[in-house]
């Protein structure tokens, strides 16, 4: 099931609503204290807050093309300006500051760096990012930069983007030139965010760019960019920093709705879907038999598959970054239902306990890689007093406190967002972050949850 496609489930009226704010009171014990140094974070992406989009020499990407199409975007929105992050950046590394922050992650526009996603170097962009992470720097807050968050050039697209296996080359060049750039400066590069996401959104039900509808290319898309995940790895290598470097995956645990066989049986298939399909390529370095075995006989992603892919994108990761919204519930059928809380965004399954499965189950089924979470946080239309969001990265913390306990080498957490921003397909009208956005005057506020959330890193824990 698509993470956003919910939305139609929702209207169906099979959604439960936001039974949060009922839980506030009855969150976890406080006084639990996080290991010295764990990382307390915010995440963020290019197109979705630094707008500029024509400035300083950035070429177009396909998320530029794709929202400037009518009806793509609730409202007509666009990232054009987005949080106006590009001329405003200063003032929101004192922001990242003020909350305490220790990490910060977010994206690099490819098309910023390389307008025409290779070739010449635009100096103007790179030197945004220069600007960026010497800022982050001289503030003590570590860059996590993501290299790639959904917006690949369009001069690519127009060469068949990640349709075409040349594609992980031209990605590989870009992060060698990003490695050679930024060297150490940068501790941790992530290469690819949530791959699963274009696969099911991009180019099966069409809701993000390039708007394809086409499963069988879809999993042609995945494999070309797990293998240039891969690349860009021995890309690194090759520069000999000391930097790490992993992959940002959505992962979502999933649960049989009731006790029956088929529905044990349909939550092990959609494990394949939601999870397995991307970690046993990256951390085993094979596909899941089951998962290889229900693609058609005939499907392009056997033939997209050639001999050694799979050494490549099994390089070995230092860390995997972890995207977690919530739980995958499916019945015996196979439909997703939601059986916990949602948020404003209805296709969030709302379930604390399900970061624990999920964290415990990677170290018992794929060895104790180190993790951070690289997203977790809910939309709601609270634009201050965002209490149910505090509640919800209380119950958070605490699971991911509790996975900690279990031996689980987890060094961090980036709450997503650091502050709203454009949320693709539903443009501004889904609220993310922990510091609310006027967009009409980019005027930044802090909602109860920046507070806490300062409160909760001073005292390294709840
Ligand atoms: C994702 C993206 C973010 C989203 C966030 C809320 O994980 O889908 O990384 O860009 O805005 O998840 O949907």
């Amino acid at each position: 099931m698509r993470r956003r496609d919910l939305l139609t489930l929702a209207a169906a009226g099979a959604v439960a609503g936001p039974l949060l704010r009922s839980r506030a009171e009855a969150g976890p014990a406080a006084g639990l204290t996080f290991p010295a140094g764990f990382g307390w974070g915010a995440a963020t992406s290019a197109y979705q807050i630094e707008g500029a989009v024509k400035e300083d020499g950035r070429g177009p990407s396909v998320w530029d093309v794709f929202a400037h199409e009518p009806g793509r975007i609730r409202n007509g929105d666009t990232g054009d300006v987005a949080a106006d992050h590009y001329h405003r950046y200063r003032d929101d590394l004192d922001l990242m500051r003020d909350l305490g922050l220790t990490s910060y992650r977010f994206s690099v526009s490819w098309s910023r760096v390389l307008p025409t996603g290779r070739g010449t170097v635009n100096p103007k962009g790179l030197d945004f990012y220069h600007r960026l992470v010497d800022g982050l720097l001289a503030r003590n807050i570590r860059p996590v930069v993501t290299l790639f968050h959904w917006d690949t050039p369009q001069a690519l697209q127009d060469l068949g983007g990640w349709e075409n296996r040349d594609c992980a080359k031209w990605f590989a060049d870009y992060a060698h030139t990003m490695f050679s750039a930024f060297g150490d400066a940068v501790p941790i590069w992530l290469t690819l965010n949530e791959p699963k996401t274009v696969v099911d959104n991009g180019y099966t039900s069409g809701s993000h760019a390039p708007g394809k509808r086409d499963r069988r290319l879809a999993n042609v898309v995945g494999h070309h960019l797990l293998l240039g995940h891969g690349l860009a790895v021995q890309a690194l290598r090759a520069t000999g920093a000391r930097s790490r470097i992993g992959p940002a995956l959505s992962l979502s645990p999933t649960y049989p709705a009731n006790d029956t066989g088929a529905a044990r049986r349909q939550a092990a298939t959609a494990d394949g879907e939601e999870n397995r399909r991307w970690l046993d390529p990256l951390l085993l370095g094979r596909y899941p038999a089951d998962w290889l075995a229900a693609q058609p006989a005939d499907a392009p992603v056997r033939a997209a598959i050639k001999d050694g892919d799979l050494a490549v994108i099994a390089a070995r990761n230092d860390i995997m970054g972890v995207n977690y919204y919530g739980a995958t519930t499916v019945t015996g059928t196979g439909r997703r239902v939601m059986k916990h809380p949602t948020s404003q965004a209805t296709w969030q399954e709302i379930y604390p306990d399900g970061l624990f499965d999920l964290l415990t189950r990677i170290k018992r089924d794929y060895g104790d890689i180190p993790l951070s979470i690289t997203e977790n946080g809910m939309a709601t239309t609270n634009a201050l007093r965002d209490e149910d969001r505090i509640a919800f990265l209380r119950e958070h913390l605490a699971a991911a406190h509790r996975t900690i306990q279990a031996g689980v080498r987890l060094e961090s957490y980036h709450l997503w967002s650091l502050m709203d921003n454009f949320e693709w397909a539903e443009g501004y009208t889904q609220r993310w972050g922990i510091v609310n956005v006027d967009f009409t005057t980019q005027r930044r506020t802090r909602k109860a949850s920046a507070d806490w959330y300062r409160s909760v890193i001073a005292r390294n824990g709840l």
